[in-house]
């Protein structure tokens, strides 16, 4: 059987940094994100007899070995073993955004293959489930299966069940808009998993972390329900600078950021210092999402086109959550 799903990627208003339990991909902290439309993962998975091993093949590049192809195999095992099934797939996927340069290409790409798998493997599940076996790829794929604004909640049991993502506002909610901002598509150096497992491991701040960040975890949905756009922008991006402080102190420092990324953090400042109300937030990687609201995009995209070292830039509105397609890639 075959099966063709979209995911959109999600960008954390707070952030999800560091696991309790790394099989189970359980988090130490919840976390708040957008779906956002405009950057997505289309994926079409096939179980069939006729194939001798799983294939995966991404934006039509045939990956036959490594990292990005255990996770995938361990994925669909996942997968088989809850639907009862022993076929291997094959799985095509393409990402309209460049993969692993900090862009949650991992959240929008397990959030779609667990999708696509699971129907093709004869499964009807429902979001809570589709969100705890997306957690399994990858922690922040929890988040891309549902639309506009939601929150991962962190849960308590040892077992995962009630650590998934939850909507807490639909995408229409409100004109709260990001503006990605690239400025290096290079693959990272230090991949998320290895950046988060190494903070938890060697940074002396790590526990202030953890203290704080329900605290911005509860502000940032009282925003988001007030439509406090001053709320949730300052609580986004100094939860984002706290995040970073852990990895920037950790042994050896993770620094992800580049000249760009400094050039456009400061520009931000300034222009709120001066009526033009924005703030940033950075991931693991050197790009920046300006958060705005949308009387604002036209403005800051053309005051964006001043600043050295900017390769791209997606704007990004809150998006649909995940959903199965017609129109299969092969
Ligand atoms: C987030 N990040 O909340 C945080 C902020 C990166 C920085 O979720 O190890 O690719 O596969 O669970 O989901 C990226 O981490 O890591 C991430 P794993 P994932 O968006």
């Amino acid at each position: 059987m075959k099966a063709t799903a979209t995911a959109n990627a999600n960008i954390a208003l707070t952030k999800y940094w560091g696991k309790r339990d790394k099989k189970l991909m359980l988090p130490n902290n919840g976390s708040v994100s957008m779906t956002v439309d405009g950057m997505h993962t289309k994926t079409t998975v096939e179980f069939s007899p006729s194939y001798e091993k799983d294939i995966f093949i991404i934006n039509g590049k045939e990956i036959g070995e490594g990292n990005a192809y255990d996770k995938t195999v361990k994925h669909l095992d996942l997968i088989r073993e809850k639907a009862g099934i022993r076929e291997k797939a094959k799985v095509m996927t393409e990402n309209n955004f460049p993969t692993a340069a900090g862009l949650a290409s991992s959240a929008s790409g397990f959030a779609a293959i667990t999708l696509a798998a699971s129907k093709a493997a004869g499964m009807n599940l429902d979001k809570r489930e589709l969100s705890i076996i997306a957690r399994r790829g990858s922690g922040s794929a929890s988040r891309s299966i549902e639309g506009g604004f939601v929150e991962w909640q962190k849960g308590e049991k040892e077992d995962g069940s009630d650590s998934y993502g939850v909507q807490i506002a639909p995408p229409d909610h409100w004109g709260f808009r990001m503006i990605a901002v690239i400025t290096s598509t290079a693959q990272k150096k230090v991949k998320s998993t290895a950046g988060m497992a190494q903070t938890v491991d060697t940074c002396p701040y790590y526990k202030d972390w953890l203290a704080t960040v329900q605290g911005d975890i509860d502000a940032v949905k009282q925003g988001i329900a007030d439509k406090d756009f001053t709320r949730v922008g300052s609580t986004a991006e100094y939860n984002a600078l706290k995040m970073h402080a852990t990895m920037i102190t950790t042994k050896p420092p993770i620094i992800y950021w580049n000249d760009a990324t400094m050039r456009i953090m400061h520009s931000v400042m300034g222009w709120r210092d001066s009526g033009l109300e924005s703030y940033f937030t950075m991931d693991a990687g050197p790009q920046v999402k300006i958060m705005c609201l949308e009387k604002d995009v036209g403005e800051i995209t053309k005051r964006l086109k001043d600043i050295e070292g900017i390769e791209d830039v997606v704007l990004c509105k809150p998006g649909e959550a995940a959903r199965l397609v017609d129109d299969h890639l092969f």
